[in-house]
């Protein structure tokens, strides 16, 4: 039983906008004064985490004290040690995004976000970020005949080439990673799912700079299994980042703390983050991208930043027992898991050797696959009397 402190090397890492977050919601204004990012800096330092993240706006929202603040947060980048390894731009905030900005019917306001986008991958790429994210929350619509979905998707390519053809040209060390969701702020947001989003980089010009940054809550707003998601783009190598949080199934965005919402997926998302199973592991910043609930004050946001890394913290030793359990490796040969590994076709088989080959369907059938022993030992893991 480790203490679950986090340490650097647990590469924790957190949005400026997650402990930064007012409490503000649909029907209420701010609980909470805003907070200095300095101040989330060493705090968040001081709680264990490696790095952060930040959209434009949360760091420098005005020119006026724009490189003033920068030198603040610099300074405390360095005492610290902390990084910065992710990298966003609001194009969902300002009214000007109403409609969206990479996707707006308004050609003026498309052309402004690619600027404002622009602007900010300098100052990512300035301060040593590696991914830079796009959550296009505004892209979208309420109604169908406002958004002219197959023009829209041309523009969110064509602003994607764009951006990937600037980092290309500049030469920076940066790679970019869609963020899905179905709805909210918008009715139904463009690039809804996983699945959306990846089918999309496929058409890019330069499919290779682009990935995914995909968010629990998300996927469980469309209904889906998030661990099931994070293995497909794992499989096609295009999970490049990650948002960390907690989710009650499908209903508006909860941005929980991490293990507060789906304690159940969250077990089976950090155990395929390790890739124990699979063999193929996430190995970027384990990022945290939630919302402190209004009903905390300062100290209860602290305490939330800290539970976010504790709780995967646990979760990390429970998937790790159950991995190291020799019962656990009884139940999985019974179930026949690692067959799946095997591939269907023998080596230099022909089908003729396989329609050669008599079938019974009936036997075959008939076996118990065992899968619920396993999946009780990893409950029992989960709930910690094993
Ligand atoms: C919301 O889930 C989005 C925005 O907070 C941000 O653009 C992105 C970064 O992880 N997540
Ligand atoms: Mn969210
Ligand atoms: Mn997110």
């Amino acid at each position: 039983m480790t203490d679950y402190t986090p340490t650097k090397d647990d590469k924790f890492s957190f949005g400026l906008w997650t402990v930064g977050w007012q409490g503000v919601d649909v029907f209420g204004g701010p609980v909470r004064p805003a907070l200095d990012p300095v101040e989330s800096v060493h705090r968040l330092a001081e709680l264990g985490a490696a790095a952060i993240t930040f959209h434009d706006d949360d760091l420098v929202p005005d020119d006026a004290t724009r490189e003033a603040t920068l030198e603040r947060f610099r300074k405390a980048l360095a005492e610290t040690g902390l990084g910065v390894e992710m990298a966003t731009t609001n194009l969902f905030g300002a009214p000007v995004f109403k409609d969206g900005g990479l996707t707006a019917n308004d050609r003026t306001v498309r052309r402004y976000a690619i600027a404002k986008v622009l602007r900010n991958i300098d100052l990512a790429a300035e301060l040593g970020a590696k991914t830079y994210v796009l959550w296009g929350g505004r892209e979208g619509a309420e109604s169908g005949g406002t958004k002219d979905v197959l023009a829209a998707l041309d523009r969110y390519k064509e602003g994607l080439d764009i951006l990937c053809s600037y980092v290309r040209d500049k030469g920076y060390d940066i790679r970019f990673a869609l963020e899905p969701k179905p709805n909210e702020p918008r009715g139904d947001i463009l690039l809804p799912t996983i699945g959306h989003a990846l089918a999309f980089i496929n058409e890019l010009e330069e499919p290779d700079r682009v990935g995914l940054n995909p968010e629990v809550g998300h996927e469980e707003m469309a209904g889906l299994n998030f661990a099931q998601g994070i293995s497909q783009a794992l499989w096609h190598g295009k999970l490049f980042h990650i948002d960390l949080n907690g989710q009650h199934g499908p209903r508006f965005d909860q941005d929980l703390r991490f293990g507060a919402g789906n304690l159940r997926g969250a077990f089976w998302t950090v155990d395929a983050m390790l890739g124990a199973g699979s063999g193929r592991a996430y190995d970027g910043y384990v990022h945290f991208d939630y919302k402190p609930p209004r009903t905390e004050d300062i100290e209860g946001v602290w305490e939330t930043a800290r539970a976010c890394m504790r709780n995967y913290l646990i979760l990390k030793e429970k998937a790790q027992a159950f991995r190291a359990d020799p019962e656990v490796a009884e139940a999985l040969e019974a179930a026949r898991v690692a067959e799946l590994a095997v591939p269907t076709l023998g080596a230099g088989e022909s089908l003729d050797d396989l329609r050669a080959e008599s079938f019974d369907p009936e036997a075959l059938g008939a076996r118990g696959l065992q899968f619920e022993r396993l999946d009780q030992l990893a409950m029992e893991h989960l709930l910690g009397v094993r």
